[in-house]
């Protein structure tokens, strides 16, 4: 089976929600030896997007999607498996989590275990998480990154709290911050004053990556 006919595998699977698909796409990508990070980008989370543009529009509803999220996260789960952790001494500690308000959290999960296996120590906070407590987790595991996930538009003010809340316990020059999720952008990132905004879980290793190679 060719590399695009399994990506596309697995982005249907996730489509028609079908689980036995999406461990099928799983199981004919570890026998190509596909990689696992395009597996999530380009199969699994392309077919979330197309189902996110789908309900955007009317043509789906909520049960549909939840659906979908299962398939989704039982993929992730098995495909953090399958990539392990590097056993060596930890570069750095991430605090990461969804926003107050917001209960997406496939994308920060998928962000959470790539930066794990990258050899970075990882504090998940979960999902509707308050600004004070990334602020608070970041003192009691002296975190060097702290990322935020928003999903929604309403919940986006919440990374720009945790930006205030940092400043105000004097921890802004000492962590670097990161934001990401579908509405967030660049733009929004510079604006609140985050270190970065990550499109993605590669690009938010990289990020990580080159900031611990210049320390
Ligand atoms: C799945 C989903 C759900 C699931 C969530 C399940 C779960 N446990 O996560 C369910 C069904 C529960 C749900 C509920 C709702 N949803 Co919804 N949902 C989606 C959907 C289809 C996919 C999200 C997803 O998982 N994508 C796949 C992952 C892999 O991508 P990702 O999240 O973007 O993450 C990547 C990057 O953004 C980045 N990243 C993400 N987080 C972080 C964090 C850091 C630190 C960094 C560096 C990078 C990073 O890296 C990730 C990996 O590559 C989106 C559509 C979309 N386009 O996003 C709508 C969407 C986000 N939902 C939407 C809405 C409206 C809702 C509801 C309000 C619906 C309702 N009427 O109840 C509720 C909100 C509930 C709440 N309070 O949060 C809207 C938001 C509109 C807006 N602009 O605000 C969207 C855009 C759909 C749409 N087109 O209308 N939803």
């Amino acid at each position: 089976m060719s590399k695009e006919a399994i990506l596309e595998a697995a982005k249907q699977s996730i489509i028609e929600a079908d689980e036995d698909a999406a461990m099928e796409a799983l199981a004919q990508a570890e026998e190509e030896g596909l990689d696992y990070v395009e597996l999530l980008s380009n199969g699994y989370s392309a077919g979330m997007k197309v189902l996110g543009d789908q309900f955007g529009m009317g043509e789906i509803f909520l049960p549909e999607l939840i659906f979908a999220t299962e398939v989704m996260k039982l993929a992730s789960s098995e495909i953090e498996k399958k990539m392990g952790t590097v056993d060596v001494k930890s570069k750095g500690t991430l605090i990461i989590g969804t926003v107050e308000g917001d209960v997406h959290d496939i994308g920060k999960g998928i962000v959470a275990s790539l930066v794990k296996t990258n050899g970075i120590e990882v504090h998940d906070l979960g999902r509707e998480v308050p600004a004070q407590k990334f602020v608070d987790a970041a003192i009691e595991y002296n975190a060097d990154f702290v990322g935020s996930s928003a999903l929604l538009t309403t919940t986006m003010t919440v990374q720009k709290e945790i930006e205030e809340k940092l400043k105000e316990a004097g921890l802004r020059e000492k962590v670097k911050t990161m934001v990401g999720g579908a509405p967030v952008t660049k733009r929004w990132a510079d604006k609140i004053g985050a270190d970065a905004y990550c499109e993605d879980a590669t690009d938010t290793v990289n990020f990580i990556m080159d900031w611990v190679n210049n320390l």
